[in-house]
């Protein structure tokens, strides 16, 4: 059985390592390992402990101390790992393992994908390579040698910078590389393989030339200077932003087609999937460049935001990944537009994070225990954790954030710290009390905002009563208040904003201002309100939480036009949407005219850019209005929105066709153009709703005639959820264009798995055979079971039950051989508890029948929580 590791019994590691040193002998399957480390009692450590070094899956050939071969009486070793009784203050000790690559199929550790060899070792894989404290408080400098067959693997790359290389006899070759930053083991990384590369150059602000170079197999060698110029673009942007600079004289990224997830910071190694290297216009969509910048600059971010800077344990997860998300964030936002970078990232946050924060795996953004750390690697560590960095940036200003930031590089750069260690430097470099904010890392859940606004016609005040709540999550059910950061604005009937004077204040601060909220409940009084005002609340989304007001459908149409803040403007097209949404589920259609004329105005309001238009046109996805339902009917919730799609599309028909005739004209990949295609790819996905031969014909048009992937994709798409003759045409004509890019492929696998057109279990089932699919690969296993159970609620949770079944029974075959993956895809059946009762039940009998089989800690977790 699986042991909880919890927070409170974190205990000082007691022997620090001064130099590491490896040796790899490089067979597919059986490499041997040598590991030389210099260690050293920890003094701040309790004297007389004995060395535990990590350890699994592996081959124990020898140990020795000091160049004396010890005796299994001198050591004890155990599934998990090696202890040493009575060593010596400072000695060296010398491991040889021996491990299998070829066989490794949990993409954990070192393994093999496509022929070559390459490792994940965060954040306990290190460990399967050889014995060693695998923790992220061991920091040490690593040198690497490996040999390996020449002419399989001319290429031989570790962290670092290389130091040497030669011939040997055999065809073998070698290679040493050093890496002179002390660093966990979790950020060694290896690669060997036949690759080539795309080389540049970048000149540093403190003036050093650093060597750029971009990994991969040869076929894929002109798919990588959109990745290329996006790593220039990041390294430029910390050093404006925040003053960081790169370290070493080279930077190299790998693309590796088997990955567990998107990519991996390893020192100056960055691995990447290769989804998110590869791009040209013809394979990739505008989304698909986006997202590559922004992870390309993420794993870069991390150089300094968790490799310079780590974290002292994995509970301290979000030190490095919150902040180096809101970092990425950033990036894409000064890059790019920030109105809509803000939306994608709450629409991300409200879907995903909220319901993980509602359901059984609920934690806080540092939890305080985990059975497995794999599994939490989450939204919430990740995006509520970025949130609550953003917090700071709103309460401090951009200014007082860089001050801070600075202060934590200065105090803590080269060491293993914890959240309070960033909190203390936010409020030294600032000195501020900002003890409230720890809350944020230790109250899981999301809190609820209630105000309620009272106009006095008389005193011409208007008084916000504002009350906060968290409900009860695993952890506890006793919640402390909050610091909730409240940014608003009071709209005027005719839509001015009022300068918003608090009662008390000397001067008045403009129609936008931040409240701070800090107590259960808190009334802020503005004067020389003249007319009664509608508030404009939480704009930009200034604090993760849910904003209780009571709008009308009026109310957020109103906004929809009016508010200066565009973040906000959205967030009424959604509650507006929403309202409707429950209201058809609850019979009543009374709110529907409301929204369309809303639409109306979105699509002609010469206003707004086509991106933010497109924003407002997309409603809350089917899994979002499910969340706020409390026994939500999967099937019914389709239908209905379906059928408010149609209805929108009948009633918004011409000016849509003329937006979509419009937009139809723009080339190009400048910001402008692919906002243009962004709300152009709205209109048609509308436009197919009404299903009739003219609809079809365009959307087939457009997909023959593309000459991008994202018209081409957009087309497939919407013509993959539509029972007409167009559809087979438009998937056997891409399945012939694009069956020798597997990257490619994951879209016409994923359209197919989303399709809510009958049959589509069967046709999933049947797309398992197809010679593209392989089950070891995880992108394959995302693009096709993963999207039928996460992004088709309406044929996953079919009433009868087979989607659970299906999914429950590729759950188990997958943890098999690769449980991080098979914990991914075992969420879909975890909140089971807030879909309607007989369907609940089937899925909960699908979770008991995964619990009673040989699992994997990763998928026990998951399922034991869930039940
Ligand atoms: N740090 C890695 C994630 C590792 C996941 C391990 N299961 C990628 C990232 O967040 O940048
Ligand atoms: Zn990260």
């Amino acid at each position: 059985m699986q042991q909880t590791v919890y927070l409170k019994d974190y205990q000082l590691p007691a022997y620090l390592v001064d130099t590491v040193y490896l040796d790899f002998s490089l067979q597919p399957s059986a490499t041997g390992v040598v590991s030389s480390v210099r260690y050293r009692r920890n003094p701040a450590a309790a004297a007389g402990e004995s060395l535990w070094l990590d350890g699994q899956d592996m081959e124990l050939l020898s140990v020795a101390l000091d160049g004396q071969e010890l005796t299994t009486d001198d050591y004890s070793v155990s599934e998990s790992g090696m202890r040493i009784e009575n060593v010596p203050e400072c000695f060296e000790l010398t491991i040889a393992t021996r491990i299998n690559p070829e066989a490794n199929k949990s993409l954990e550790g070192l393994y093999r994908s496509g022929g070559n060899y390459c490792t994940q070792c965060e954040a306990e894989g290190f460990r399967k390579i050889t014995y060693y404290p695998d923790r992220p408080d061991v920091m040490a400098p690593f040198t690497v040698r490996m040999t390996a067959d020449k002419a399989e693997n001319p290429v031989l790359l570790s962290n670092g910078n290389p130091v040497a290389q030669g011939e040997l006899d055999g065809g073998r070759h070698w290679a040493e590389w050093r890496d002179p930053f002390a660093k966990p083991g979790y950020l060694f990384a290896l690669v060997a393989g036949d690759l080539q590369c795309v080389e540049d150059q970048f000149h540093t602000s403190d003036g050093r030339d650093i060597t750029l170079r971009i990994y991969t197999e040869a076929h894929h060698i002109d798919h990588c200077a959109h990745a290329m110029a996006s790593l220039k673009r990041a390294m430029r942007w910390d050093e404006q932003r925040f003053g960081l600079c790169y370290d070493l004289d080279l930077f190299m990224v790998v693309a590796v087609d088997d990955f567990n997830m998107g990519a991996m910071e390893n020192k100056g190694l960055n691995i990447f999937n290769s989804r998110l290297v590869f791009a040209s216009p013809e394979t990739a969509t505008d989304d698909d460049y986006i997202a590559i910048e922004a992870v390309i600059g993420h794993e870069y971010f991390h150089n300094w935001t968790g490799n310079r800077v780590t974290c002292r344990d994995w509970f301290q997860l979000s030190l490095k990944e919150g902040l180096t998300v809101f970092r990425d964030q950033e990036f894409t936002a000064d890059l790019h537009s920030r109105a809509v970078k803000r939306i994608e990232d709450v629409r991300l946050l409200r879907s995903h994070q909220f319901a993980e924060d509602a359901g059984p795996m609920a934690h806080p953004i540092r939890p305080a225990s985990y059975m497995e750390i794999n599994n939490f690697y989450t939204v919430t560590v990740y995006e509520k954790g970025a949130e609550v960095v953003r917090l700071y940036h709103t309460l401090l200003g951009s200014d007082g954030f860089r001050r801070g930031m600075d202060l934590y590089f200065r105090r803590h750069d080269g060491q293993a710290v914890s959240t309070e260690d960033f909190l203390a430097a936010m409020r030294d470099a600032n000195d501020i009390d900002l003890a409230q904010m720890q809350r944020w890392y230790d109250q899981a859940g999301t809190p609820k905002l209630v105000v309620r606004m009272a106009y006095d016609e008389q005193d011409a005040t208007c008084t916000l009563h504002v009350s906060q709540s968290c409900p009860a999550t695993p952890e506890s059910s006793e919640k402390q208040p909050f610091l909730i950061p409240l940014t608003l604005g009071l709209l005027l009937p005719d839509g001015k904003a009022v300068p918003l004077q608090l009662a008390g204040e000397e001067v008045a601060s403009g129609s936008s201002r931040t409240l701070l909220v800090r107590e259960a409940e808190q009334e802020f009084v503005f004067t020389g309100v003249r007319e009664q005002p509608l508030p404009s609340l939480l704009r930009g989304f200034s604090a993760p939480v849910e904003l209780d007001y009571p709008y009308t459908a009026t109310d957020d149409a109103f906004l929809m036009r009016h508010d200066e803040d565009s973040f906000n403007r959205w967030a009424a097209a959604q509650r507006l949407a929403m309202r409707t949404m429950q209201a058809l589920l609850a019979g009543d259609t009374s709110s529907e005219v409301v929204l369309i004329d809303a639409l109306h105005h979105v699509l002609t309001d010469a206003g707004l850019g086509a991106a933010l238009k497109a924003e407002a046109l997309l409603l809350p996805s089917e899994a979002d209005i499910a969340e706020a339902c409390s026994a939500a009917d999967p099937g019914l919730i389709h239908q209905l929105r379906e059928q408010l799609r149609v209805n929108i599309a009948a009633a918004l028909r011409s000016e849509m066709e003329a937006l979509y005739r419009q937009l139809s004209t723009v080339t190009g990949f400048s910001d402008e153009a692919m906002q243009a295609r962004k709300l152009k790819n709205v209109c048609l996905s509308y436009l197919v709703r009404l299903g009739d031969k003219a609809a079809c014909a365009l959307v087939y048009a457009q997909f023959e005639q593309a000459d991008n992937m994202t018209d081409q994709y957009a087309a497939l798409a919407a013509l993959a959820d539509c029972d007409c003759p167009e559809r087979e045409l438009a998937l056997a004509a891409f399945e012939a264009q694009w069956r020798h890019e597997a990257n490619v492929m994951d879209k016409w696998f994923g359209v197919q798995a989303a399709s809510s057109l009958p049959g589509t279990l069967e046709h999933v089932q049947s797309l398992m055979a197809h010679p593209c699919f392989d089950a070891r690969n995880p992108n394959k296993v995302r693009a096709l079971i993963g999207t039928f159970a996460m992004r088709n609620p309406s044929v996953f949770h079919a009433a009868d039950g087979s989607g659970y079944a299906f999914v429950a029974e590729q759950v188990l075959l997958l943890d098999a051989f690769n449980p991080q993956v098979a914990s991914r895809m075992v969420r879909a059946l975890m909140n089971w508890k807030r879909i309607e009762p007989a369907r609940s039940a089937l899925m909960r009998a699908q979770l008991q029948r995964i619990n009673d089989a040989e699992l994997s800690p990763d998928v026990r977790e998951i399922v034991s929580k869930s039940l």
